[in-house]
């Protein structure tokens, strides 16, 4: 068996898991944020059997979008005599970011 953790965008949350679902996989949701842009977004957490990997894995990509994201980091350029001025940064973030690890043991109770 599988975990897959997969951090995706906020607003691509609903879409996904509601496809995840219709296919027949199971979802757990947690609330995340990044620790470079510090703004939230959605690690979902699915368990599944080896064979079923590629079909969630391809439904994630589907589902999920990259976007631009800009941040301000406080630069001091020399010719302002010391003080701080905003810069902002473009980054894309996503479409979907997955970690797959191996499921050791695995029981509902
Ligand atoms: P954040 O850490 O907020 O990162 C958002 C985006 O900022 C990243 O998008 C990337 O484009 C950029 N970025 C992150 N760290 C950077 C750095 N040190 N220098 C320059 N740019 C940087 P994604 O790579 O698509 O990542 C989206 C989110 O997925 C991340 O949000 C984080 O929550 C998670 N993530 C990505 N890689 C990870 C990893 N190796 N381990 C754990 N979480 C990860």
């Amino acid at each position: 068996m599988k975990l897959l953790y997969a951090i995706v965008h906020d607003e691509d949350t609903p879409r996904l898991m509601a496809e995840l679902n219709k296919s027949g996989f199971r979802v757990t949701k947690l609330n995340s944020s990044g620790g470079f842009l510090r703004s939230g977004n959605t690690t979902l957490m699915i368990v599944v059997e080896d064979r079923q990997q590629q079909a969630v894995l391809d439904i994630i990509r589907s589902y999920s979008s990259a976007r631009k994201a800009a941040i301000n980091t406080n630069v001091t350029p020399s010719n302002v005599g010391g003080s701080y001025v905003p810069y902002p940064v473009e980054v894309t973030v996503g479409g979907a970011t997955v970690f797959v690890l191996n499921v050791e043991y695995f029981e509902k109770m």
